[in-house]
């Protein structure tokens, strides 16, 4: 039960961690929840530190963490030293954290200082919390989620380009929640030129507004931009928040402008779904979220990088002259076809949400 309040905040925070880890942490003592925290932005304290800090003695008491308890120094120094040094007796670890420099040795510090530790209470619950930051440690590649939005019958727009709005305001702003959670929103600079998002997470379109979202707690926004063609007065220049543009070919004027705008600029040799998310994954991004027209969208599609497909699907029908989910012209036989499992299919305002995980070759 007390594992299970710790996931609770842990998911509390799932918007404000970026490259860290989501984490909470209930403190008890005799039956009685003395303190609790959850990770706060990176540099920003650890779950266990907002936990002790927020009881003026933890004394005797058992903390319950849904990752093990670090014992490095990173942006922060480690955690198990706090546990000690505050003398609870016993910690209740959900799962290890996979971090190599972690991975076991924060068990091992707390065991040696006499402090009992029990592991695997609702291990995979808290596993799942936090999917691209497990890959990434052990050395992979961030989650990605691929978010659509077509008609009834699988468009995504009109031959002639139009495409507001298909889904409903509901539908809109579960998408905001979803950008929140990600670290980094990709779109193609082919979506830049044609809709000139903003791409940043509007807390004001959510009925779930937990305040200020601080210009660096927006997620990174990525244009995939191989030849240099996204505009200075796009309107994702304008919003505050981090945007980094990867091209291959941009002109070395093109690139100052873009600095200029305030937008990190990378050079690739190819601008590519793998080559954008292994530079991600360097920039300590755990989660993905791709927002892209049919071009892109089947371009991550095909590279089999998509791990979770998210669907909006509206009660529209928009015929024939329209333009499809994806492209993927070398999807030619039966058997390229992807199979999807689905996960979960609700009702989200007059649209369906259907979320489906992508099962990979
Ligand atoms: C914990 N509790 O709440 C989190 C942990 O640079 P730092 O100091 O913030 O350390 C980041 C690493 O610490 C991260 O990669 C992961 O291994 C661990 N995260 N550990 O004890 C927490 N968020
Ligand atoms: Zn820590």
């Amino acid at each position: 039960m007390y594992m299970a309040k710790a996931i609770i905040l842990a998911k509390s925070v799932r918007h404000l961690t970026r490259a860290n880890p989501r984490v909470g942490c209930i403190l008890v003592r005799d039956g009685d929840v003395i303190g609790a925290g959850a990770t706060q932005p990176p540099g920003g304290p650890h779950a266990e530190i907002v936990a002790l800090n927020s009881c003026p003695d933890a004394r005797g008491a058992t903390a319950y963490v849904t990752l093990e308890p670090c014992s490095h120094t990173g942006r922060t120094p480690p955690c198990v030293d706090a546990l000690i040094k505050a003398a609870v007796i016993r910690v209740v670890v959900a799962c290890v954290d996979p971090n190599p420099k972690v991975n076991g040795a924060g068990l091992e510090r707390l065991r040696s200082a006499g402090i009992r530790v029990d592991i695997g209470v609702l291990e995979s619950q808290a596993r799942a919390l936090n999917p691209g930051f497990n890959r990434r440690m052990r050395g992979g590649l961030p989650f990605v989620r691929l978010k659509l939005a077509m008609s009834l019958d699988g468009a995504t727009a009109m031959a002639n380009g139009q495409s507001k709005w298909i889904t409903g305001p509901m539908a809109r702003r579960q998408v905001q929640r979803m950008r929140a959670r990600a670290g980094a929103v990709i779109t193609g600079v082919g979506t830049v030129v044609a809709d000139n998002p903003s791409l940043n997470v509007r807390w004001d379109e959510t009925d779930l507004d937990p305040g200020p979202l601080l210009p660096s707690d927006q997620p990174l926004r990525v244009v995939m931009d191989r030849s240099g063609r996204t505009p200075l007065d796009a309107q994702l220049f304008k919003i505050p928040g981090p945007v980094m543009i990867i091209s291959q070919s941009a002109s070395g004027p093109t690139q100052q402008a873009w600095a200029d705008c305030g937008a990190q600029v990378v050079m690739l040799t190819a601008v590519t779904p793998a080559t954008v998310l292994a530079e991600l994954a360097d920039a300590g991004v755990n989660e993905v979220m791709v927002e892209a027209g049919p071009t892109l969208a089947g371009a991550w599609m095909d590279a089999g990088l998509v791990d979770r497909l998210v669907v909006f699907q509206a009660p529209l029908l928009m015929g024939s002259q329209t333009r499809p989910l994806m492209h993927t012209p070398n999807w030619t036989e039966l058997s390229d076809a992807v199979r999807l499992q689905l996960i979960e299919s609700r009702a989200i305002g007059t649209d369906r949400c259907l979320e489906y995980s992508v099962e990979k070759a």
